[in-house]
């Protein structure tokens, strides 16, 4: 731990991350089409002082099977112009595809919502999953992982150049294998010199990403012991480059679903569970691993086999980030109760992916969070309420509380832009010759 405070963002999944959200959220199935529903989260959020507030993309126009009722409509970037404008504080992070982005374009929209914003912008950097998504921008099929990745680096890189050129006034030129270009955005610094960069995505390309440019990492952990290991091998890649390891901040999901009592909880988690498809958790889990489990015997144990690596981890088309974090989380249950555990206890537990999972009440919630973070698995979380606004309402007027009592949370906002908030470096200005 080197931090004074624990980082907590909310990422904004619309209703929730569970698949029923919307219905237990008591809101029209339109309510996430207007500008109105994701302020009021803002001001939530904000009340609970939290650090950002973090919108995922999915740049998918065909039918996606997993696309839950209330699913994401609206356009990331476009929604946090309105919570800027509903908001004085909270951080604005947006997800944006490196592979069906032009980084000139991105460069500019960003630094405008930096510009909106007073300072308070990011851009979480994924090279996106979904296979439906190439058949959108005139391909048969996404790249393969080792494309993706390798346009990502010089992606990042250039946004970063023109963000560097708009504080220092000069023209840039690149030549490189994606984009050539001249020339400087029409814009000058922002109040943090330039948006941050976040990234998500845990293969060692990704993660190699991520120790080189990023300022945050949205990662995918579900065990301690997993996510110490992979918050000092980012840490290590970013002091190879000669970064400071404050420069970059480890921020693995967090599902929670909270009642003022473990029972309470647990009967809050019930409800959803029992208005799901059938199917839905079972498909997800699928996709994650890389599998169809509807060919599996729900009741059997565990088929060892589903945990074995991909064929090909370069045309693997899930996140290896998540398979991993899923896969070292089931080893963990099949090492502790053996052929007792079956495919249904599995899709029961991680049926909603590869985040940690907590149901349980404010003070077990604060536990976990305390514990990574003290012990080094974590400079903070990526919050994912079951529903919104409730579980964030009950996660800022309860659990924050005890965070602050522990000396681990902010009090009230003092830094800001969000480059101070995270206690990053400023962004290098420019020293006239
Ligand atoms: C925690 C986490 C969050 C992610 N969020 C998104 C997202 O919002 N949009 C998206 O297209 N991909 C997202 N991804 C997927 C990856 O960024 C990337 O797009 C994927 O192709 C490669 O992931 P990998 O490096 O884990 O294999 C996420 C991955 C992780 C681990």
């Amino acid at each position: 731990m080197s931090r004074e405070h624990v980082i907590l963002n909310i990422n904004v999944l619309d209703f929730g991350i569970s698949p029923v959200a919307w219905r237990l959220s008591g809101l029209p199935k339109t309510a996430n089409t207007t500008g109105d529903y994701f302020a009021d989260i803002a001001r939530i959020a904000e009340r609970g002082t939290l650090d950002a507030y973090f919108l995922a993309d999915n740049p998918a126009i065909r039918e996606d099977p997993l696309r839950k009722p209330g699913q994401r409509a609206l356009e990331p970037t476009t929604i946090l112009t309105t919570v800027a404008a509903a908001t004085s504080h909270i951080g604005l992070i947006g997800t944006l595809s490196t592979t069906f982005n032009d980084p000139v374009e991105l460069a500019e929209r960003l630094l405008t919502l930096d510009h909106l914003s007073g300072g308070r912008a990011a851009w979480n950097a994924v090279t996106t999953y979904n296979p439906l998504a190439g058949g959108n921008f005139g391909l048969d099929a996404n790249p393969d992982r080792a494309s993706r990745y390798r346009r990502a680096d010089e992606f990042v890189d250039v946004v970063l150049a023109l963000w560097q050129a708009a504080i220092d006034g000069r023209d840039i030129t690149h030549h490189g294998e994606f984009f050539s270009l001249a020339g400087r955005l029409p814009l000058g610094a922002s109040p943090q010199g330039h948006p941050l960069i976040v990234q998500a995505g845990g293969s060692p390309q990704g993660r190699d990403l991520a120790g080189r440019t990023a300022n945050a990492v949205f990662t995918a952990e579900w065990t301690l012991a997993a996510g110490l290991e992979h918050y000092e091998q980012v840490k290590q890649v970013a002091a190879r480059h000669g970064r400071p390891r404050s420069d970059i901040a480890i921020l693995p999901g967090l599902i929670t679903t909270i009642g003022s009592t473990e029972a309470e909880a647990a009967e809050r988690y019930r409800t959803a569970h029992e208005l799901q498809e059938p199917h839905q958790e079972l498909t997800a889990l699928g996709t994650a691993l890389g599998a169809d489990l509807t060919a599996y015997p729900i009741d059997a144990p565990f088929p060892q086999d589903l945990l074995a690596d991909p064929h090909d981890s370069n045309t693997f088309t899930a996140s290896l980030g998540f398979r991993e974090s899923l896969v070292r989380a089931i080893r963990d249950r099949l090492s502790a109760k053996g052929t007792h555990y079956t495919l249904r206890d599995a899709v029961l537990e991680f049926g909603l992916g590869g985040h940690r999972r907590i149901i349980g009440t404010p003070e077990q919630v604060a536990d976990t969070i305390e514990e990574w973070f003290r012990t080094g698995a974590a400079d903070g979380f990526n919050l994912m309420p079951d529903t919104f606004p409730a579980g964030l309402e009950i996660f800022v007027d309860e659990v924050v509380p005890i965070l602050r009592h522990r000396g681990l949370f902010r009090h009230e906002y003092t830094e800001p832009t969000l480059r101070e908030r995270y206690g990053i470096t400023p962004a290098r200005t420019h020293t006239a010759a």
